[in-house]
């Protein structure tokens, strides 16, 4: 099932998200439905706040090309274990922020533990978008955007945008 995607601004994407702390069926169902929502989007991740629940949990899949298998991912409680010294950068996008891109630093290997869908713990070295994805899922997890890491002027001039965007939505 697809849900509708929150956009920013929305005082639920500035929420610090609260750890999951039993995996019920009802957020198995959860998980696949970010997932849906992610693909039709499309998209390479979402975070739980995004369809408006406000609990440490994200999907994301950054295989790109048609040709390639799938790999959809779904992180409860995801934290970053290890972060490299050596930085990228990468013109990030949000689905809460649509049409808007800017260049965002970030450490270009991070190392995150998680618990699966299964209930077991995982972890995993991420590279590449893979990292870049992970980390800006889990900042959405804590309430942060990647326009926070951008200067006031830009980031207001966003998000009077999305204001009139929002606007224009509800009008029809
Ligand atoms: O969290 C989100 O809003 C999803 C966001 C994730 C992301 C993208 C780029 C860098 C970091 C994090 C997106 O998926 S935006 C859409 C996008 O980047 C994309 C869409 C289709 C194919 C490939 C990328
Ligand atoms: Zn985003």
């Amino acid at each position: 099932m697809i849900r509708p995607i929150l956009i920013h601004p929305d005082p639920r994407l500035k929420k610090v998200c609260d750890p999951v702390t039993e995996i019920t069926p009802d957020l198995r169902k959860l998980a696949e439905d970010m997932l849906d929502t992610m693909y039709d989007a499309p998209g390479v991740g979402l975070a739980a706040p995004q369809v408006g629940v406000t609990k440490r949990l994200l999907v994301m899949d950054c295989v790109k090309g048609p040709d390639l298998p799938q790999r959809p991912m779904v992180l409860f409680n995801p934290s970053v274990t290890w972060a490299s010294e050596d930085l990228n950068t990468y013109e990030e996008g949000c689905l809460s922020i649509p049409d808007q891109y800017a260049d965002v630093e970030r450490p270009a290997r991070v190392r995150v533990a998680w618990t699966g869908i299964d209930g077991l713990p995982q972890e995993e070295e991420f590279e590449g978008l893979w990292a870049t994805c992970v980390q800006h899922e889990i900042d959405h997890l804590n309430g942060k955007l990647f326009i926070d890491y951008l200067g006031p002027l830009k980031r207001q001039m966003i998000t009077r945008k999305m204001e009139k965007l929002k606007r224009e939505r509800a009008r029809g």
